[in-house]
């Protein structure tokens, strides 16, 4: 499918690589993820210091990318996801993502890809994997990638394997993405390149990307992590909360793009 190929190419580069910035914040997790600097609630303004600092692409739901979309350069990736769920929910029901958009929202907007979460292993995964089903055979109709949001979790995940980050559960999550049709995968940090490189093997071929996680405390910190998921074979990693929580996301995104695209040790690449 050309169509499918041209588009991931927006989002990757010739090294098979990509830096894609996250912004469905504000929706899944509630505006107080923007506390630490207010002002990137405002959507232009913090899309335009991320386009400014050469992210490759960008995740955003359909009403934010309305906003924002000016503010994108031609070649920057546009990634729109079609479900969420918002933090006041009964607890219980955190463990379903709901349909917020259609396929055809997606093109209307210009986007190059839709993407859409799966909570393996949640109770309410039946209808997650219909959901992504659907999203994927229009989006495959138009000539559209879709990404998966592999996410392990639920009561049974915690039982059985202590945490939803371990890596037997997070390749599992992969493989059942690869399986589904993905054409990307976004998935937790398993703890070591070594477990990471067996959640890439699992997803035989489909780029796995990771996906940031909290703020971490130090820059080095998390420059380490996407440094290891390269070395694991990573393509790699879609960042929301360690770029927009930072009053300056510039040298964050620019160390990133270092360690991604050019294999630089993280401490070289945060003096830089
Ligand atoms: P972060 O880099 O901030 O973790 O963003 C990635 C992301 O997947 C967002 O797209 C999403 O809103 C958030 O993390 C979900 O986090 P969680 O489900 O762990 O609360």
């Amino acid at each position: 499918n050309i169509g499918i190929k041209r588009r991931l190419r927006r989002f990757f580069r010739r090294d098979g690589r990509a830096l894609i910035f996250a912004m469905d914040h504000g929706f899944e997790h509630g505006p107080e993820d923007f506390n630490e600097v207010w002002e990137h609630i405002k959507p232009k303004i913090i899309i335009r210091k991320v386009v400014r600092a050469g992210i490759d692409g960008v995740m955003m739901l359909p009403g934010i990318a309305r906003i924002a979309a000016d503010e994108l350069k031609p070649d920057t990736g546009l990634m729109i996801k079609l479900t969420s769920k918002t933090n006041l929910r009964p607890k219980e029901d955190q463990l379903l993502q709901s349909p917020l958009g259609f396929v055809e929202d997606a093109i209307k907007l210009g986007a190059d890809a839709v993407a859409a979460t799966v909570y393996w292993g949640s109770p309410y995964e039946d209808i997650m994997m219909k959901q992504f089903a659907e999203v994927a055979s229009i989006a495959h109709d138009f000539g559209l990638p879709v990404v998966q949001f592999a996410y392990p979790r639920g009561p049974y995940i915690n039982e059985k394997y202590g945490k939803k980050e371990d890596y037997r559960v997070v390749m599992y999550g992969a493989r059942a993405a690869a399986e589904m049709g993905a054409d990307m995968i976004k998935t937790y940090w398993t703890g070591s390149k070594e477990t990471f490189a067996k959640v890439v093997d699992a997803a035989a071929g489909v780029p796995v990307l990771l996906s940031g996680g909290a703020k971490a405390k130090n820059p080095l910190e998390f420059l380490k992590v996407v440094y290891d998921v390269i070395e694991a074979g990573g393509a790699g990693a879609v960042v929301g909360r360690n770029i927009f929580q930072r009053e300056n996301p510039e040298p964050m995104i620019k160390a990133l793009l270092r360690v991604i695209h050019r294999n630089e040790e993280p401490e070289e690449a945060a003096k830089a």
